[in-house]
């Protein structure tokens, strides 16, 4: 697949139909499936708040956000098929616990201030993730995620600005917004995947042009993006080591545990439990419309059918 490799490195984009290695196939899937599990398991830390957000404008919003997020799910879902699987056969795996979504799903939202930070850090984070994501080699998930990153970027600003207010409000508001910020930053942190030097997927997915950068390369830009952030915002991110390296041309931080992402990789974060056995309930509970939209699907095209004949 020499020929295969030449067309990547020229940058070309690859198509549904086109030749393609089964292991870039492969890899592809497991990503683009990873990632749109993430995006409706996303949808519940938030689903939770929306009938205790503060007003009817912030209410409006956060309903909104959580529905962009069942929609990026769709688009990636369908990017998916175009691999040659059926999102059903996804959904199964998903719920038999045999693919993975993001760790960052697995904290809960104890507080109306997590809105904020989950729009600032994870959006952020997710922003940063992506946008080079629109490059990927290949097209349709590329092409999903032009849409995708156009959203998290509005999604990103209701967070930061949820944060601001809270920021500039009462000393209660401000310890709530502070006490959110403590706990997001460093799972937002582990959202980029682990250390370079323990990646197993990395080099061969950025020869493919899958990714375009390493997991630690996005992490530094991450932070160096949202240290000012936290400036403006009047917030503190809780890590003492974090400071400008003018050798490096970067921020230093602190080091990760990376115990606990493994661990929450394993099932044993926080909400693992919970999150997969309300995805599985909310799939069983809506079969009814699964089968009741293949109904009616099947009777226009028996409708249609007849139509052409006649
Ligand atoms: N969480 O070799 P590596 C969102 C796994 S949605 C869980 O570096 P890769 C949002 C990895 O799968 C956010 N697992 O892998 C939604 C691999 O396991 P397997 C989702 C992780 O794929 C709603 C193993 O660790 N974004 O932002 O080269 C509301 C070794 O890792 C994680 C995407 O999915 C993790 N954090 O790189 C708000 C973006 N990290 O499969 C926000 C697309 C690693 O070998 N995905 N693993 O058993 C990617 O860019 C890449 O898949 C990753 C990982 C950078 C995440």
């Amino acid at each position: 697949m020499d020929e295969f490799q030449t067309l990547v490195d020229a940058d070309e984009r690859i198509e549904p139909r086109d030749a393609m290695p089964e292991a870039y196939r492969r890899t592809l899937i497991r990503q683009i499936a990873q990632h749109a599990h993430s995006e409706i398991i996303g949808m519940q830390p938030e689903g939770n708040w929306i009938s205790r957000a503060p007003s009817l404008r912030r209410k409006a919003i956060l309903m909104a956000k959580v529905q962009d997020e069942a929609g990026h799910g769709l688009y990636l879902y369908g990017a998916a098929e175009t691999l040659g699987v059926d999102r059903a056969e996804l959904l199964d795996l998903l719920h038999e616990g045999k693919q993975r979504y993001s760790s960052i799903f697995n904290y809960p939202t104890l507080t109306w201030a997590d809105m904020g930070a989950i729009g600032w850090l994870v959006d952020g984070a997710a922003i940063v993730n992506q946008v080079p994501i629109c490059r990927c080699s290949y097209g349709p998930y590329a092409r999903a995620m032009v849409r995708i990153c156009k959203e998290e970027s509005f999604h990103q600003r209701q967070g930061f600005e949820i944060l601001h207010t809270l920021s500039r409000g009462t000393a209660a508001q401000h310890a709530m917004a502070q006490d959110a910020v403590d706990r997001w930053w460093w799972p937002s942190l582990m959202m980029f995947g682990p250390p370079d030097d323990q990646s197993p997927n990395s080099a061969q997915s950025m020869a493919w042009r899958i990714k375009r950068f390493s997991n630690d390369d996005l992490r530094q830009k991450f932070v160096d993006m949202t240290v000012p952030q936290a400036e403006v915002l009047g917030l503190t991110l809780p890590d003492p080591q974090i400071r400008w390296n003018a050798e490096r041309g970067h921020h230093d931080f602190g080091d990760i545990d990376w115990s606990e992402f493994f661990a929450v990789l394993n099932g044993n974060g926080p909400c693992n439990a919970v999150r997969l056995e309300r995805r599985r309930r909310a799939h069983e509970e809506g079969a009814w419309v699964r089968e009741a939209a293949t109904a009616y699907a099947d009777k226009h095209r028996r409708v249609s059918s007849t139509a052409g004949a006649a």
